[in-house]
């Protein structure tokens, strides 16, 4: 499918991307109520709980494994099913039901890491899918890593949000930052004010690299570069036009870069060869 399909590139980061990342400390706290979950990720399944209270949620993803994963939640329209979804995608692998929203998630998190993304969860019935490829550029939802998630419609006790303090405006095809990101740790409001579904991918650039350089990486047949273009640090997973999630990440001062994988509906063409990549410096 298409939008795996630009993902492809992403898998060779599971063979360069071994360095730990310092687990996100919590930032500032608000009075917003929050309840946290932790889902392993391995090859290929997710382990964590099937059911979850409705509300904003901390969704942590551990990666046991070997590879690159995230995971991309995806809200069923009422009275789809799990077992709907897969039929559909096997007839039809270009595309995702229209009936399947994405609802993002914690973003491209390397073997041995941790990372979080908060997303607001509504009742009702969500898969957890990693879209990025195997090597052989079958997506890992389709060897496995995809599982049934029930959102409760019960309030559950809960403890409290970070409060973010800088904004990513996701749009047809930029990123923008409210202000500048400085070392130590974020909470980041990922807002998608586009007409397309986008994701954000923070990925750490060596001192003198670019997300330009990342993203000619991912250039097919483009040999591994050494030393490594980049190492990704989460984000948010896919999210609809409207929609919105928010990631804690822990910088250290450097140079960094934002990359929509998506694709153009119309063209399949991955947002980043429209433009829809910035680097920055933090400092
Ligand atoms: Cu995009």
């Amino acid at each position: 499918m298409k939008r795996t399909h630009v993902l492809l590139s992403v898998l060779f980061l599971s063979l360069v991307a071994l360095t730990l990342v310092v687990p996100a400390a919590p930032a500032a706290v608000s009075d917003t109520p929050i309840q946290f979950v932790s889902f392993d990720a391995y090859e290929y399944g997710f382990n964590g709980p099937d059911q979850v209270h409705p509300g904003l949620t901390t969704l942590q993803i551990i990666n046991t494994g070997k590879e690159l994963h995230h995971i991309q939640l995806v809200k069923l329209d009422a009275g789809k099913t799990a077992r709907q979804f897969t039929s559909a995608i096997k007839a039809d692998p270009g595309r995702f039901p229209a009936w399947a929203h994405f609802m993002g998630g914690p973003n491209a998190t390397p073997p041995g890491d941790r990372t979080a993304a908060v997303q607001d969860l509504k009742p009702g019935q969500y898969l957890l899918l990693c879209v990025i490829p195997d090597n052989q550029g079958t997506p890992h939802f389709a060897l496995g890593m995809i599982t049934p998630l029930t959102v409760t419609s019960k309030a559950a006790p809960r403890g409290a949000m970070a409060k973010p303090d800088v904004v990513i405006t996701l749009s047809d095809f930029h990123f923008a930052l409210s202000g500048p990101l400085t070392s130590g740790t974020h909470t980041i409001q990922v807002v998608n004010q586009g007409s397309q579904v986008h994701e954000a991918v923070v990925v750490q650039l060596p001192s003198h690299g670019s997300i330009t350089a990342f993203a000619a990486a991912f250039e097919p047949g483009a040999p591994l570069p050494d030393p490594p273009p980049g190492k990704p640090i989460g984000g948010v997973t896919g999210i609809e036009p409207g929609d919105q999630g928010w990631a804690t990440l822990t910088f250290s001062p450097g140079r960094y870069g934002l990359i929509c994988f998506f694709p153009d509906p119309a063209t399949g063409a991955p947002h980043f060869t429209k433009g829809m990549m910035v680097d920055f410096d933090v400092k």
